[in-house]
C-alpha cells in the first residue's frame, strides 16, 4: 500500500521520520543501534573501522528522500552517463556536506571515538581512471548542491582501479578489493533488475499493418542489479542518486543443473562466472582505448540497463513518446556510453513501433555529448566485425542512421566523395571501424568540449566537417569545474576556516566569486603570515604522508614542487624529472657559496600508468632512479586531498594543444600554489583570471605545435644543448644502468620527439621562491580569482534542466520512504 493512500499510516510514518534529528544524542543513539543490530557487536569489541561502519550506517538514515519531491514536482530529470565515478571516500564529505560536523565529531568524541580516525578507516571508491572519473563525481557534488533533478548512472565495478606499489622502482599493479569489507554507502536493489542480450540474431519480418520489423532474439542474457549511491548536496536537504549496475547471472539460469547433476561442478558454473565477469573490472586506461570485447560488453550493458530504467520511470507518467524529450535529457560523458544513442532507437523502432524519424528526432534531443580529448589514440573506434557479432541489430541500426545522414551530406555538397568518407561513420581503411565520436556527434543536439582552446581545436580539427554541416552553435565550450566543498572545505580545512574567518561566512563554498573579497587582505602582513602559515602546516601532513608511505623524511621549509596526475607522454613526466637532473649536475658544479643562495626544493611526483603503457612505466623507472626526488605510490583521491593543499608549486606542462583542460590545476591554485605550466587546456583560462604574472609560463604554443613537430622530425632543428647534457649523463650510467631507460631516450631521437620535450626544455627550468611576500601575495590573489573554475559553474552552463528554485522553500521537512 502506498504511504499516501491512509492518512493514519501516513502520519505514522511522518512521526517515525521525524524522529532523525540531528543533535549529538539522537547521532549517538542510532551509532549505538546500528553498532548492535547492523553490526551486531557490543561496545567491548568495536575497534575504528566499526566506528567508520556504524557512523556511516547514522548518516543513511538522515538522508532523505529528494526523489519523491522531484516526481511530485513533475519536472525533467538529467541523466549523467558515465563509466567512470571517482569518488574516494564519502564520510568526511557528507558529514561536512550535510552540516554534521560539529554533532559528529562531539558524539564520536564522547563515545571514545575520534572522527578523523574513523574517516581514515574507509577505503577509496576508485571506480575512474583520472581526470574523466573525477569530474563526473565533482559534477554529482554540484547537481545535489544546486538541487538539479539529477541521476548519476555507472557501473559497480568488483574491482576498481589498480593499486599500485613500487618495487624496485618498478610498478606493480594490485588488484583494488575496495567491496571486500563491505561498502555501507550503497543500497542493494534486488527489486530494480533488468536484463540484457548479448549475441543472437536479428529476425526480419512484417508487423500488422505490413510494415518491416526486427526482432533481435537468442544469445545469451545477463541481469543488470542496481545499486544506489546517495550523494547528499552542501548547505541542501537535497540527496540525489548515482545508480551503479552490477551483473549477475539471469536468475533461470543461476546455474546448470544438468552439469551439476552430471557431476561438473566447473562447468555448472561456468555461466555464473561469465555473467559476473562483465562488471568485474574498470579498464584501466587514462586517454587510450584497448579494444577488448569485454569493454564493448560494459558499455552495452551499462546503456541498455540505464535506458531500462530511464524508460521505466517515464512510463509511469502514461506520457505520449513525442514529451519524452521533455521529460529527460541525457548527458554522455564521453564516447563510452555512445551504444545509447542506436539502442534507444532499437527500443523506440523495434520495440515499441514509432516510425524512423519520429524516434531519431526524440533521440537527438534527448543526448548531448562531452568529448575530452583529441588524442587520437584515445578515439574509440569498434569494429564492425565486433559489433555485428555481439550486437547484431545495433550495428544494423548504426548503418541506417549513417546512411540517412550521408544522404543529407550529399544533399548539402552534392558529388563531394572525400567529404562522405571523411565524415562517414564507417572508417573503411585498413579495415571497417566504427566511429564513436561521429555517432555520438550525429545522435546528440550540442557537443561541448572542456576548456575553450580545446573547444575550439575540436572545430578545427577532429570535427571540422561537422561544424561546416550543422553550423558552429551546435559546438560549445563549458570549461571544467571542481566542487571547492571536497577540494578546500573538506582537503584543507585549516584554509577553509581562515577564509570563512577573514569572509565572515562560508557563503563563498557556494558562491565561489567571493572569494574576490580576499583581495584587500593581499598585501596585509598578517594575513600573509596566517595564509603561508596554514600552507606550511599541510606541508608538515604531507611530510608525514611521505615519512609514512615512502620512508623518506623532507624539509617542510623547502620548497615543494608537485606533479601528480596518470603518467602519460604527453604530460611529458619525462621533461620534468629531466629537468630535475639538470639542475642536479648544475647544483654538482657550483660552489658551496652558490649552493647556499639555491632555494632548495623537494621534488615530488605521483601518478598511475596503465598496466600496458611500456614507456609510462618506464618513466616511473627513471624517476625512482634519480635521487633527491620523492615518488609517492598509488595516488588516488584520498592522497589528492593531502598532497595538494601542501603543494608550493606544481607541474601542468602537456605539450600545447594535448591536455583538453585539466582539473588539479584548479584545485592547485584554489589551495594556495602557484602553477608552472604551458598555455594548454585550462592553464589559459587560469592565467586569464589571476593574471599571467602569477604563473611561470613556458614552452610552445598550439599554434606552434605542427612547425615545432615537423622541424624536429626532419632533424631541422638540433636538441637542446641542456638536454643533450642530461642524456649524457643518463647514459654515463649515473642514474642506474642506461638499458633501463634506453628506449625512453630513444623516443627523444629516432621516435622524433613527438611532445616536443628539446623544443620546451630551454624555458622549463627556475621558478622564484625567494621573496616570500611576494610569493604570499601572488598565492593569495591566484586562490581568490578561481570563481570561475567552481564546478556549479560548469553545471550552470551545461544548460540542464533545473526545477522552479522555490520548489526548495515548500519542501517538507521530512518525506517518506523512497518507492522510486
Ligand atoms: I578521453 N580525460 C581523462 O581523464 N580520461 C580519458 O580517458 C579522457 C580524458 C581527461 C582529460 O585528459 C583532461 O584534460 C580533462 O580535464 C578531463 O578528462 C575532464 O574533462
Amino acid at each position: 500500500k502506498s504511504w499516501s493512500d491512509d492518512a493514519a499510516v501516513n502520519a505514522l510514518w511522518t512521526k517515525l521520520c521525524a524522529n532523525k534529528g540531528s543533535d549529538v544524542s539522537t547521532v549517538q543513539q542510532s551509532f549505538v543501534q546500528h553498532v548492535q543490530s547492523t553490526l551486531a557487536r557490543t561496545y567491548f569489541n568495536i575497534d575504528n573501522f566499526a566506528g567508520y561502519q556504524a557512523a556511516a550506517h547514522s548518516l543513511i538514515t538522515h538522508w532523505d528522500e529528494t526523489q519523491q519531491h522531484h516526481t511530485k514536482l513533475d519536472v525533467k530529470r538529467v541523466y549523467y552517463l558515465s563509466l567512470e565515478f571517482l569518488m574516494g571516500r564519502s564520510l568526511g564529505n557528507a558529514v561536512l556536506n550535510m552540516g554534521l560536523q560539529g554533532t559528529f565529531s562531539e558524539a564520536l568524541k564522547q563515545l571514545g571515538f575520534s572522527l578523523e580516525d574513523v574517516i581514515d578507516e574507509e577505503r577509496d571508491a576508485a571506480l575512474g581512471n583520472g581526470g574523466l572519473g573525477r569530474l563526473a563525481a565533482c559534477f554529482m557534488d554540484s547537481l545535489a548542491t544546486l538541487d538539479y533533478p539529477a541521476w548519476g548512472y555507472g557501473l559497480r565495478y568488483t574491482y576498481g582501479i589498480f593499486q599500485q606499489k613500487i618495487l624496485n622502482g618498478y610498478q606493480v599493479e594490485v588488484p583494488d578489493y575496495w567491496l571486500s569489507f563491505g561498502n555501507p554507502w550503497e543500497v542493494e536493489r534486488l527489486d530494480v533488475s533488468y536484463s540484457v542480450r548479448f549475441y543472437g540474431q536479428v529476425a526480419k519480418g512484417k508487423d500488422a499493418s505490413g510494415k518491416s520489423s526486427y526482432s533481435w532474439h537468442g544469445g545469451e542474457e545477463v541481469e543488470a542489479v542496481a545499486y544506489d549511491v546517495p550523494i547528499p548536496g552542501f548547505g541542501t536537504k537535497s540527496t540525489i542518486n548515482i545508480r551503479l549496475w552490477s551483473s549477475k547471472p539471469l536468475r533461470s539460469c543461476y546455474f546448470d543443473l544438468h552439469s551439476f547433476n552430471e557431476g561438473n561442478y566447473q562447468k555448472s558454473v561456468e555461466l555464473q562466472q561469465r555473467a559476473e565477469q562483465i562488471t568485474s573490472v574498470l579498464y584501466p586506461n587514462d586517454n587510450t582505448m584497448a579494444g577488448k570485447e569485454l569493454r564493448l560488453k560494459q558499455q552495452y550493458f551499462f546503456v541498455s540497463a540505464t535506458l531500462q530504467d530511464i524508460i521505466r520511470r517515464f512510463k509511469k507518467s502514461k506520457r505520449a513518446w513525442s514529451e519524452f524529450p521533455n521529460q529527460v535529457a541525457i548527458q554522455l560523458n564521453d564516447t563510452h556510453p555512445t551504444l545509447g544513442i542506436p539502442e534507444l532507437m532499437r527500443i523506440l523502432v523495434d520495440l515499441e513501433g514509432l516510425e524512423w524519424d519520429e524516434s531519431w528526432d526524440i533521440v537527438t534531443k534527448v543526448y548531448s555529448f562531452t568529448n575530452h580529448t583529441v588524442l587520437p589514440e584515445a578515439m574509440e573506434k569498434w569494429p564492425v566485425s565486433m559489433i555485428s557479432n555481439l550486437l547484431p541489430r545495433h550495428m544494423q541500426i548504426i548503418y541506417d542512421i549513417n546512411l540517412f545522414f550521408l544522404q543529407k551530406v550529399e544533399a548539402l555538397f552534392p558529388g563531394d566523395r572525400a567529404r562522405l568518407a571523411r565524415m562517414s561513420i564507417i572508417e573503411e581503411s585498413p579495415y571497417q571501424q566504427v566511429r564513436m565520436a561521429f555517432l555520438a556527434v550525429i545522435g546528440s543536439h550540442t557537443v561541448n568540449g572542456v576548456a575553450a582552446i580545446h573547444s575550439n581545436l575540436i572545430k578545427s580539427t577532429i570535427f571540422s566537417d561537422f561544424v561546416e554541416f550543422y553550423g558552429a552553435s551546435k559546438f560549445q565550450n563549458k570549461t571544467n569545474g571542481i566542487t571547492p566543498r571536497r577540494w578546500l572545505h573538506q582537503a584543507n580545512p585549516k584554509l577553509s576556516a581562515l577564509i570563512s574567518e577573514k569572509l565572515g561566512g562560508q557563503g563563498w563554498l557556494t558562491q565561489l566569486d567571493k572569494l574576490e573579497g580576499l583581495i584587500k587582505f593581499a598585501d596585509d602582513e598578517n594575513f600573509q603570515k596566517a595564509w603561508m602559515d596554514v600552507k606550511k602546516q599541510n606541508k608538515i601532513r604531507l611530510a608525514e604522508l611521505i615519512r609514512d608511505t615512502c620512508k623518506v623524511i623532507i624539509n617542510p621549509e623547502a620548497m615543494y614542487d608537485v606533479q601528480v596526475k596518470r603518467i602519460h607522454e604527453y604530460k611529458r613526466q619525462f621533461m620534468n624529472i629531466l629537468s630535475v637532473v639538470h639542475r642536479y649536475l648544475d647544483l654538482k658544479r657550483m660552489s658551496p657559496a652558490e649552493i647556499k643562495e639555491t632555494v632548495p626544493r623537494v621534488v615530488i611526483f605521483g601518478g598511475k600508468a596503465a598496466p600496458g603503457y611500456y614507456i609510462a612505466k618506464m618513466v616511473i623507472k627513471l624517476i625512482n632512479s634519480v635521487a633527491e626526488v620523492v615518488f609517492i605510490p598509488d595516488y588516488n583521491i584520498s592522497n589528492a586531498e593531502v598532497i595538494i593543499p601542501a603543494s608550493d608549486i606544481s607541474e601542468h606542462i602537456s605539450t600545447a594543444g594535448t591536455e583538453a583542460s585539466g582539473t588539479s590545476n584548479m584545485k592547485f591554485v584554489l589551495n594556495g600554489g602557484l602553477i608552472i605550466g604551458t598555455m594548454d587546456g585550462a592553464n589559459i583560462e587560469i592565467a586569464e583570471e589571476i593574471g599571467q604574472d602569477k604563473m611561470f609560463i613556458f614552452g610552445c604554443l598550439a599554434e606552434q605545435v605542427d612547425d615545432a613537430r615537423h622541424n624536429q622530425k626532419y632533424r631541422k632543428t638540433s636538441m637542446n644543448p641542456d638536454l643533450e647534457g642530461v642524456l649524457d649523463a643518463l647514459k654515463a650510467g649515473r642514474f642506474g644502468d642506461f638499458e633501463n631507460f634506453a628506449p625512453l631516450v630513444d623516443t627523444l631521437t629516432i621516435g622524433g620527439d613527438y611532445y616536443l620535450i628539446s623544443h620546451d626544455f630551454a624555458s622549463c627550468t627556475y621558478a622564484a621562491y625567494r621573496d616570500k611576500k611576494q610569493w604570499a601575495r601572488n598565492s593569495i590573489i591566484s586562490a581568490a580569482k578561481m570563481g570561475k573554475f567552481s564546478s556549479d559553474r560548469s553545471i550552470r552552463e551545461l544548460d540542464l534542466p533545473s526545477h522552479d528554485p522555490d520548489a526548495r522553500q515548500s519542501r517538507p521537512a521530512v518525506w517518506p520512504l523512497p518507492v522510486d
